[in-house]
């Protein structure tokens, strides 16, 4: 997160890390991307969080990939780490246009009570343009490689489509499609999701709306940050019957 200030995990505590056997010491103790809980035992995150390049290794053969909870600091021993039992990548992800970008993990244990957020909607008012959010992460505070191992969180605004699909009308990063992203940041640039933060919560009037996805460079006025739009995750997993696991209790 860049443009953003320190926060207690216990102000966002449906937020999580993804962690997983050797990846990224220091600082960032093995955390590569981030998850919102919206289960006890479901945690959503990004589809290209789960690629063998993000992992190492495909997902099912990496038996220590983790979500931690309930800790600020990634070096402190806060909280909990759980490992991930189940995981599915959304069939639709499309990892040219980066549309559809989330996943589904199933843990083996459950999270405690009250970590978990309520997912956006269609039609919910937090997708209106200019609406206030909030995201979270672990990710890139400076936008050149610096990882503070400490969550951070940035105010923006939902965003009108066509900024994004101005800004993105087709490229090597990815195509801005309204149905699938959402578009937020502020006019100027500044705050803004970063490289580590893929896969974390973009919350608006308390509920979930976005999935940190992709986007060109981090706090960039011409460049907003790219969200997945959680009101088409609730839609493809309401339309996949054997997995209802995604919903929010
Ligand atoms: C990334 O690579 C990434 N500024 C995530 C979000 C943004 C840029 C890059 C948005 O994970």
């Amino acid at each position: 997160v860049v443009g953003g200030f320190p926060v207690d995990v216990n102000q966002s505590p449906w937020t999580v890390a993804l962690s997983s056997r050797d990846r990224f010491g220091g600082t960032r103790a093995g955390q590569f991307c981030g998850g919102v809980a919206v289960g006890r035992t479901t945690v959503l995150t990004a589809a290209h969080c789960m690629n063998e390049e993000a992992l190492g290794a495909p997902p099912d053969r990496v038996p220590d990939l983790r979500v931690i909870s309930g800790r600020t600091d990634l070096l402190s021993d806060q909280g909990e780490e759980i490992e991930v039992r189940e995981t599915w990548v959304n069939p639709g992800y499309d990892p040219l246009s980066n549309s559809g970008d989330f996943a589904v993990l199933t843990l083996a244990a459950p999270l405690p009570s009250g970590s978990v957020i309520g997912m956006a909607g269609a039609g919910d008012p937090g997708y209106r343009a200019d609406t206030p959010a909030t995201v979270y992460g672990w990710g890139d505070t400076t936008g050149s490689g610096t990882y503070a191992g400490s969550l951070h969180a940035a105010r923006v605004r939902v965003l009108r489509d066509t900024l994004c699909e101005d800004a993105y009308p087709g490229g090597s990063e990815g195509t801005y499609r309204a149905g699938t992203m959402l578009c937020a940041g502020e006019q100027d640039g500044g705050p803004d999701a970063c490289q580590g933060d893929s896969g974390g919560p973009l919350v608006a009037e308390g509920r979930l709306i976005g999935l940190v996805s992709w986007g060109s460079g981090c706090g960039w006025a011409e460049t907003p940050g790219v969200y997945t739009r959680v009101s088409d995750v609730m839609r493809t997993l309401d339309g996949a019957p054997a997995r209802q696991a995604g919903k929010a209790p």
